[in-house]
């Protein structure tokens, strides 16, 4: 099938058609051999291996997928009538309907819009497929979350008998074809950029972006394009009058260092395209979380503890399954008016048990219990290892090591009778307002990869 690419396969001047992979020796707009116009040229084309790929839509996509009917129709994925927006469609996202956007606020925006409540068995079920297919390119994957990931097609070359930027093309299709849903790629030197390029052209979307344009690409572009740089922090940077990653460009490393830290390296770094992150394919997950979003706004320990203790109980079971503990706890709480807290606690070894993810939590719950009324609770850990070295029997406290013993004969009693059989002083019998609403549904992702290492 590719034969007739055999021979200039790695000169830059020939570009290749998205569509039917046919190399193309002029300089025409539209493919010499099937007419599409969507031809990739670059004059790094064939040097670059640094990919991140990236679903478009993934939930809304995968529920288009599985009802056809929807397919030209705006579509929200999104739980509960108090709950948020998990992803919306491309038709939707014309009319202003964004991910995190609470769901009245969507529909006020698109009122026409076909509300999907998420499946998140299917979601993992479909992101897993996905992986497997790039793991077929290459062992050099490192998934990001349930629907991205980064691959170092270095290598790959003799494999595939294709360049990198004609395997993640063809990649693409087989997507499609296979799984019915489609990706975004984005093709460069490093992590950073690529994973830019991967969200430039979305939904379908291909581009690269070579180390010569690198400065020049990234002049352009505000600095919330820098990781790390979200809107609080934006915020600091616009008050000091750094709006755009081209001011970044000019100052120097001890000025911004000075004024932000270790924040103002990354600036310097990555303003000029300075990324030397490698793809780890080990390096999966970063934090194990599970939370809920409650029907009735709620402020008092008396309704927040049991649902702690619940999604305490959730998290310690996903780490139990992956063999992990952490060593960080956070609690994640967000008030009435969608400000979020987070509040984080270091432990002196990993766990992976319900008890001291929940007594930690509490702790921390307990300085943040002031009046304000949460609508939504979260705990995690981070701070992963495996679970080889987590919760050494404490001969201090006794009563820690009897708990450790206690939860080990539930999980025992679980695995054998199933969740609901054994439930805890906790979560015994309260049935009241504060209880998720939809405990499965409004949780938040099982497994997270936040951004905070570079
Ligand atoms: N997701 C979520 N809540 C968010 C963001 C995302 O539940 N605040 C879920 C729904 C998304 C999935 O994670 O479908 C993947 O997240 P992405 O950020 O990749 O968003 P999408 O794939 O939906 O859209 P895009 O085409 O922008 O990648
Ligand atoms: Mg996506």
């Amino acid at each position: 099938m590719f034969a007739a690419m055999a021979a200039p396969v790695n000169d830059p001047e020939h570009g290749f058609c998205r569509d039917c992979l046919t190399l193309q020796r002029g300089r025409t707009m539209r493919c010499e051999r099937c007419g599409s116009p969507r031809i990739v040229r670059h004059p790094e084309l064939h040097k670059l291996h640094i990919a991140h790929i990236d679903c478009d839509a993934f939930y809304a996509a995968v529920e288009k997928r599985d009802n056809p009917a929807l397919r030209d129709k705006p579509v929200i994925i999104g739980g509960g009538k108090r709950g948020v927006v998990s992803t919306a469609c491309y038709i939707a996202r014309i009319q202003g309907v964004r991910s995190a956007m609470p769901m009245f606020k969507a529909l006020e925006a698109c009122p026409e819009a076909i509300v999907i409540k998420p499946d998140m068995e299917k979601y993992v079920r479909v992101g897993r497929e996905v992986r497997a297919m790039m793991f077929a390119l290459t062992p050099q994957v490192e998934p990001i979350s349930i629907d991205e990931a980064f691959l170092d097609l270095a290598g790959t070359e003799k494999l595939h008998g294709l360049p990198p930027a004609m395997v993640l093309a063809r990649f693409s299709q087989a997507v499609e074809k296979e799984i019915g849903i489609t990706v975004s790629a984005g093709l460069s030197y490093c992590k950073f950029l690529a994973k830019i390029a991967s969200d430039f052209r979305k939904p379908r979307g291909f581009a690269i972006i070579g180390k010569e344009e690198a400065v020049s690409f990234l002049a352009d572009q505000p600095v919330t394009m820098i990781w790390g740089v979200g809107k609080a922090f934006s915020e600091v940077l616009a008050r000091d009058g750094i709006r755009t990653i081209a001011q970044l460009q000019k100052m120097e490393r001890s000025d911004l260092m000075g004024r932000y830290g270790v924040m103002g390296d990354r600036l310097y770094r990555l303003s000029r395209g300075q990324d030397d992150r490698r793809v780890e394919p080990d390096h999966d997950a970063k934090s194990v979380s599970a939370e809920t979003t409650f029907d009735t706004d709620i402020a008092t320990m008396d309704d927040l503890v049991p649902v702690l203790r619940a999604l305490s109980e959730k998290v310690s079971t996903r780490l139990k399954k992956a063999n992990l503990a952490g060593r960080t706890v956070v609690l994640k709480l967000k008030s009435q008016d969608f400000k979020i807290r987070t509040r984080n606690r270091q432990l002196g070894d990993p766990t992976r048990l319900a008890d001291r993810i929940f007594s930690t939590g509490l702790d921390l719950l307990r300085k943040e219990t002031d009046g304000t009324k949460y609508r939504l609770l979260g705990i995690g850990v981070s701070d992963l290892s495996d679970d080889g070295k987590a919760d050494p029997p404490d001969l201090v406290d006794m009563q820690s090591r009897k708990r450790a013993l206690a939860e080990g004969a539930i999980d025992a009693l679980r695995d054998k009778f199933g969740r609901k059989a054994v439930e805890t002083g906790y979560t015994f019998g309260k049935g009241h307002r504060g209880r998720p609403s939809r405990p499965d549904e409004d949780e938040g992702p099982e497994v997270q990869h936040p951004w905070e290492r570079i």
